[in-house]
């Protein structure tokens, strides 16, 4: 007999990871006595410089948000044109085209991790075409090989958008070192979090004084402006919380591997449901638990089944439907056409993304998983 949930607490998706309080009071007690809040203070220099050592990467640059990062990234590379990218991803990766005057083009992704699929890039590709933009959907790298090939061969930038890739390792380097620029996300909902956050990777200390300037309202020392540039500075609280939460990321992800993996052995064999695998190699940060519901072999379809999970106060969430191309600023797009996108319109069509977070109870996911067995008919 399962338990029921209605009357309880609900399960979200996701919930924060906060470091321990009293850390994080004795961080603001510096700050007090510092009175330097932003533009680059003690924290936010010191919180670079620890957060490069534990993602393997040389140079980064931390922002207020991960939309500004993806912002600024295509115009630290002056990014002009079309840029191809996934209409499978959270808005903000397309609106970062849009803001800097840029026009989107949709490719279709690849049907087993969701990315971007090289072949669908390469046959995307017009004069126009300056970059391309790919997300690491959940975390699970895109073909870096393969689309480095397409840049190298084509002459484009490579951007990618890597929110939900935080820490994530193939072969044992990070996943972050591939790309001209790479963008993260720190926030709330993310793994890895600041509250908001965010930041850009590069490759050499030229460009990341670039981006610096570019945070800071185009600034290049007192008096000189070097274009206009936007307001996307981490502030000294976010970079203090930053600091802290960088001792426990660790914890954080093995947590979430051991739920990761209950959920595995709890869903396995369901007709209908489909689990992504882990792949060979890869270090993965279990960001998010994506299912994929076939309603000819389930018998019910995904938003049926997110409707009953919603009745156990359990709120999962559907990550990400509707495609982007499929929002009124982007539909009018050739590329957005549904001819264009087959694999990403099934996939926005069947995908639900299942509660994971450290403080997963244990219980629930052994109430989310009895809910789905006899759920399916
Ligand atoms: N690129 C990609 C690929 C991204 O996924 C994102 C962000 C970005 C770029 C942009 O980065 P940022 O500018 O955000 O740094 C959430 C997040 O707001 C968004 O950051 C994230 N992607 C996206 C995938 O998910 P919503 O609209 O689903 O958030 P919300 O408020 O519904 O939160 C989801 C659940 O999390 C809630 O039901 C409860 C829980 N929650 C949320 C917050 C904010 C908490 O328990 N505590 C909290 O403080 O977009």
């Amino acid at each position: 007999m399962r338990r029921d949930n209605s009357e309880n607490t609900p399960v979200y998706v996701t919930q924060p990871d906060l470091p321990p309080l009293e850390e994080f009071t004795a961080s603001l007690k510096q700050i007090w006595g510092n009175k330097w809040l932003t533009n680059g203070g003690p924290f936010h220099q010191k919180f670079e410089e620890a957060i490069a050592e534990y993602l393997g990467v040389k140079y980064i640059s931390v922002f207020s948000n991960g939309t500004l990062a993806l912002v600024s990234a295509l115009q630290a590379l002056r990014i002009t044109g079309e840029v191809i990218t996934t209409p499978f991803s959270f808005v903000a990766t397309t609106h970062s085209i849009w803001w800097n005057n840029i026009k989107p083009v949709f490719a279709d992704i690849e049907p087993g991790f969701f990315n971007l699929d090289p072949e669908k890039v390469e046959a995307a590709i017009t004069p126009q075409t300056t970059a391309i933009m790919p997300v690491h959907v959940y975390g699970n790298p895109c073909d870096v090989e393969k689309l480095r090939k397409i840049a190298d061969t084509y002459g484009l930038k490579l951007i990618y958008d890597a929110a939900h890739a935080f820490g994530v390792k193939k072969n044992g380097s990070s996943i972050l070192n591939f790309g001209d620029l790479v963008t993260l996300s720190f926030h709330a909902t993310k793994v890895f979090n600041t509250v908001e956050g965010g930041a850009i990777i590069c490759r050499d200390e030229k460009m990341k004084q670039r981006i610096d300037f570019l945070k800071n309202f185009g600034y290049a020392g007192e008096t000189t402006v070097i274009e206009p540039g936007i307001n996307a500075k981490m502030n000294e609280l976010q970079a203090a919380y930053g600091l802290l939460q960088l001792k426990y990321v660790d914890s954080y992800i093995a947590k979430r591997k051991t739920i990761s993996k209950k959920y595995r052995v709890q869903l396995e064999g369901i007709k209908g449901i489909r689990l992504l695998q882990d792949i060979e190699g890869v270090e993965h940060n279990y960001s998010y638990f994506p299912i994929l519901i076939d309603s000819q072999g389930f018998g019910r379809t995904r938003d049926e089944l997110n409707e009953e999970l919603k009745k156990h106060n359990i709120f999962a969430r559907k990550y990400f439907y509707p495609l982007i191309s499929q929002f009124p600023t982007y539909r009018g797009l050739s590329s957005a056409k549904h001819e264009n996108l087959p694999i990403a319109e099934k996939a926005a069509k069947e995908v639900l993304c299942l509660p994971i977070y450290p403080a997963l109870e244990l219980d629930s996911i052994d109430l989310i998983c009895s809910i789905i067995r006899e759920y399916g008919v």
